[in-house]
């Protein structure tokens, strides 16, 4: 008898442990263990009713048989009228509606004829989709559902995935195998993947996205690719996913023929046009376009000494009949520029106020370029009359790349509260570079998926904290074990500041390899332009280290006064004495030599933290883990190391004696070099 229990009980330990690929993201469904809670979720929900014939509900519908059916171990019947305890997901319901607008939802606990309803509605069948992922959620965090009272809306009308994504399926910056886009094979082929992209997307609030690369192929606008486009398009649209496309500016000449691409040519103007009838011929719900324009070498309307508002208006002027968008990107810099920091912001301000209604200029959440820390963009706070887009990048070509387990919630948050929440309050949208590909597990590093998640919730509800995010995540993804929900959250949550510690503390920036972004090399000074090459970020000399931009008016008094008070950003804004004394009581050369090993050992803690969760996450992921975090460990020491060794040379003072010292010289970490890293 004994026996049999303890055999029992183990086949029920490796059933919940079953090696997993992590393609379902966090929408695996596991049973409800907990057996009590099991029959307190089999009482409340005994049928489903789902009105309605629209594609959405479809969707609806096969989302709660999978779900319920998956989590309860049941099979929940699927009812014209409620018989009890019955889960009613329809829209219109409620009488509370008026302030939902169209992706709102409420999800409320009522008796209707005497009988115990679970109601879902909303204004719009998507936004009873997202109400019906909200109660899946609420399932897979073994929340209660008996007396619930939940209105939800979106804070952010534009919630967005970029992809930087090549025609050729190679991904710009992309750690996690090729583009899950196969132009290819579309428009005929419909892989699977790309309705789970969307249910995932739509499960955590995501509503558009951009499929190509900013740095566009004009062959994206030609009728083959178009009717690729809308093959997608037809798939998201059941999801309230819009897809938007890149568009190079001198598309007219490319796959146009034309002579030139002014935005004040007549020829160019009805180019443009005539395209939009097309796209919109196609895709009647299409979102718009994304425009880099004269920046990093992308063609745009200064080529014919216009601004940037003359090539936004025309081509929000060929969208606006059809009501679509042109989002406007504000990431320039040039070789001329005296401070990449302010170019941005001395490009774009003259033109506030300038742009049609139907343009956003979106703006990268830091002044320089998605760095592990930076101040959030002076831009942010500049254009009172545009509206702004905020671009956060998931893809971590900064942040370890495809190997560091880095939780950027955190960072998210920093950008959104800055200014005391006045960053979050003049977004009308947010972004964020996607970090998707064809991996199995769609982000190569287990934990990018959290990024994916948090980026989608935060962009519903900037309230929610980075903590519970991950508790949610977590629980979803992994387990809903006390332990684990645990440890996994102080990974997350220590990640960010260790990377920022590793690799660029004290408002240290932009000193990794050149071209593909990979590894330290703060020596680096002859890229051929001077902005490109970290030696023009760190100012290292022998009196000191960092980038005086005392002069710098793009913030209020206030904003300025906070970062100057902030030792976080020391050296974004200020060259500083080896021997300034520091809130610690320590000199600058001996923080820095804290906080780069203090960054190291928080991987190591991380890493034994992970450890200790073996047989406790299944195997397979478990591993994949353990492999990557021994990687991130290595490469954080590289780092500390390398540039500790590069800014000795200018501090002349000892590595403490107490820290673990370098194993190799600097000469040897400034001969590594990596040809062939990914991503570039
Ligand atoms: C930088 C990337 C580059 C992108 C560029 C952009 O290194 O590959 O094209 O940003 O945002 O971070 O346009």
């Amino acid at each position: 008898m004994k026996k049999t229990l303890l055999l029992l009980m183990l086949l029920h330990c490796i059933h919940n442990l079953q090696a997993e690929d992590g393609y379902e993201l966090w929408l695996r469904y596991k049973p409800v263990e907990n057996k009590a809670l099991l029959t307190a979720y089999r009482q409340a929900i005994t049928a489903v009713q789902v009105s309605g014939n629209s594609a959405t509900t479809v969707v609806i519908k096969k989302e709660l048989a999978l779900g319920l059916n998956a989590l309860l171990q049941t099979t929940i019947p699927f009812v014209s009228t409620p018989t009890g305890n019955t889960l009613i997901a329809e829209r219109g319901l409620s009488e509370n509606l008026k302030d939902l607008g169209t992706e709102g939802f409420i999800i409320r606990s009522k008796t209707i004829n005497g009988k115990k309803c679970t109601i879902i509605t909303a204004n719009t069948d998507i936004g009873v989709l997202y109400g019906v992922f909200h109660f899946l959620r609420l399932l897979q965090t073994r929340q209660s559902v008996q007396s619930l009272d939940i209105v939800s809306t979106p804070q952010t009308k534009l919630r967005l995935l970029n992809h930087w994504d090549n025609l050729n399926r190679y991904v710009e910056r992309g750690y996690a195998g090729i583009s899950i886009w196969n132009w290819h094979t579309l428009p005929d082929y419909i892989d699977t993947r790309y309705i789970d992209y969307a249910r995932y997307n739509a499960s955590v609030g995501i509503n558009g996205t951009v499929l190509n690369n900013v740095n566009a192929n004009a062959e994206i606008l030609t009728p083959v690719y178009l009717q690729k486009v809308a093959a997608l398009a037809t798939i998201f649209r059941p999801y309230g996913i819009k897809v938007y496309l890149s568009a190079r500016f001198s598309a007219p000449m490319e796959i146009g023929h034309l002579k030139t691409a002014d935005p004040l040519n007549d020829t160019v103007q009805q180019w443009w046009h005539a395209k939009a009838k097309e796209i919109y011929a196609l895709i009647p719900d299409f979102g718009g376009f994304l425009v880099k324009a004269n920046s990093e070498g992308q063609p745009g309307p200064q080529t014919y000494n216009r601004n940037h508002a003359d090539g936004a208006n025309m081509m929000a002027d060929a969208l606006a009949p059809y009501g679509g968008i042109v989002i406007w990107r504000a990431f320039v810099y040039d070789a001329k520029a005296s401070d990449r920091f302010k170019q941005a912001y001395d490009e774009f301000t003259p033109l506030d106020g300038k742009f049609k209604t139907n343009v956003l200029v979106q703006v990268k959440n830091g002044p320089i370029d998605f760095q592990p820390r930076e101040p959030f963009s002076p831009l942010l706070e500049a254009m009172p009359h545009t509206p702004l887009m905020l671009e956060f990048q998931l893809t971590q070509e900064y942040l370890g790349q495809g190997t560091h387990l880095v939780y950027e919630a955190p960072l998210f948050k920093e950008i959104l509260e800055a200014d005391n929440g006045m960053v979050e309050n003049v977004v009308k949208g947010i972004a964020a570079v996607a970090n998707t590909g064809n991996e199995r597990n769609w982000t190569a590093h287990p934990f990018g998926q959290a990024n994916w998640y948090a980026l989608g919730r935060l962009e519903w509800d900037h309230s929610l904290s980075s903590s519970q995010i991950a508790d949610e995540w977590i629980r979803q993804t992994f387990s809903n074990e006390p332990k684990v929900v645990n440890s996994i959250k102080e990974i997350m949550l220590s990640s960010r500041e260790a990377i920022v510690n590793y690799m660029t503390p004290l408002g240290l920036h932009h000193i990794m390899g050149n071209g593909h972004h990979y590894g330290p090399a703060p020596w680096g000074y002859n890229t051929g332009r001077a902005d490109w090459n970290p030696v023009y970020y760190h100012k290292a000399d022998t009196a000191g280290i960092g980038f005086d931009r005392t002069g710098l008016l793009q913030y209020k008094p206030s904003v300025q006064q906070s970062y100057a008070g902030n030792e976080q950003y020391l050296l974004w804004f200020h060259h500083v004495s080896w021997l300034h004394k520091m809130h610690s009581g320590r000199n600058l050369w001996e923080e820095l030599c804290y906080k780069y090993y203090a960054g190291v050992d928080t991987v190591k803690a991380m890493q034994q933290k992970w450890n200790q969760l073996e047989g406790s996450v299944d195997e397979e992921r478990f591993r994949q883990v353990k492999m990557l975090l021994a990687i991130q460990v290595k490469e954080a020491i590289w780092w500390r190391n390398a540039c500790l060794l590069y800014f000795q040379t200018f501090s002349r003072q000892p590595l403490p004696a107490n820290y673990e010292q370098p194993d190799h010289t600097l000469e040897y970490y400034k001969q590594l070099n990596f040809p062939y890293a990914p991503g570039n």
